[in-house]
């Protein structure tokens, strides 16, 4: 999705079918009463049908990952939603097969996190012909139909990516010598890589010695990240920053640096984005310098969302989730009280 159509759906409200709910209301506010004594499969005492939540997960490659699955299961639990969770191993056709198979079982709302933004067109109008309504979670999809979905629940990652530069405008201000940057970049085709990338770049546009020298994709992975950040350094013979579009890559990259005999967070200044355990201990420990936060725990906000659109009430197009950023003080400060 474009940053228009994000500002767009970031205004707006629609509202939900509320066909066929006349009764599952009357359920729930009268209780079984309404109902009648037989219950129909997958109903509960209280006489209200149990939601069915078909959710499409990218893959299991990050720590921010494996708390944002955790958030999910969880608040499905609590909520009372019946959870079908699908991990689609970092590949787009995984996530498509899920769709089409939560079409064919008639979940009642389906959710995913698009490993990439663009392609989605096609499963997404499957699902609205079968009037089954889809939320989006984490990472924009691009279409110009926005009725294909109810609303993105997630970050900004462009203003993290702000975030991440508008740090090394600010700290290296006074210098005087060329700041050679290296970025390792997310997923190639995923909305957080291209917005913390563009984020990025718009930010140091104001300082002609910032330069990124070479960007490759980690895919948001500590092995990929290791992994291209032993080839910037083969290739360079000088550089002075990382920039790594999540934790689990720069957490790779200082394992490349001390491999070379380099100092991560001296000889080379690391910047990350998530705030994991694993990055605010980096951080705190002086191998990583600045950490811009995305926070994973939208379990809660997704079923709210969830029970909403069945309900027929109106939500919000765009959600956008409160985030902050650390330096290593602040992360000494958190990290005892770090959920994952
Ligand atoms: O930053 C990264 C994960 O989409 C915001 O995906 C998410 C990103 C997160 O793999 O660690």
């Amino acid at each position: 999705m474009s940053t228009g159509d994000e500002m767009a759906k970031a205004t707006g409200t629609r509202r939900f079918r509320r066909a066929g709910l006349a009764g599952l209301l009357a359920c729930a506010l009268l209780g079984p009463a309404a109902c009648g004594t037989k219950q129909s499969p997958g109903a509960e005492a209280g006489g209200a049908k149990r939601i069915t939540l078909g959710f499409a997960q990218v893959g299991s490659e990050s720590a921010w990952r494996v708390a944002n699955t955790k958030s999910i299961k969880d608040s499905a639990a609590a909520a009372g939603i019946t959870l079908d969770f699908q991990d689609g191993k970092q590949r787009q056709e995984n996530q498509i097969a899920a769709i089409r198979r939560f079409i064919a079982e008639k979940v009642d709302v389906i959710a995913f996190s698009p490993v990439v933004s663009s392609g989605w067109d096609e499963v997404l109008q499957e699902a609205k012909d079968a009037k089954i309504p889809v939320i989006v979670t984490d990472r924009a999809i691009d279409t110009t139909d926005t009725s294909l979905y109810r609303t993105l629940l997630g970050s900004d990652f462009v203003a993290e990516g702000r975030k991440a530069g508008q740090w090394l405008v600010d700290r290296d201000r006074a210098g005087a010598k060329p700041v050679r940057i290296v970025q390792i970049e997310g997923t190639t085709g995923s909305a957080p890589a291209n917005d913390r990338r563009d984020g990025f770049a718009e930010t140091i546009r104001s300082d002609p010695r910032l330069k990124v020298i070479d960007s490759r994709d980690g895919d948001f992975t500590k092995a990929k990240g290791e992994q291209v950040m032993k080839g910037f350094l083969a290739r360079h013979p000088k550089i002075d920053v990382v920039y790594a579009h999540n934790d689990d890559e720069g957490l790779g990259a200082i394992d490349a640096i001390e491999a070379a005999g380099k100092r991560p967070g001296r000889d080379i200044s690391i910047i990350t984005v998530d705030g994991t355990r694993g990055g605010l201990t980096a951080l705190a420990g002086g191998k990583i310098n600045f950490v811009v936060e995305c926070n994973p725990l939208l379990g809660p906000q997704l079923m709210d969302a969830v029970k909403k659109v069945v309900a027929g009430q109106t939500i919000p197009d765009r959600v956008v989730t409160d985030e902050t950023a650390f330096d290593q003080a602040k992360a000494k400060a958190v990290l005892s009280g770090r959920q994952y």
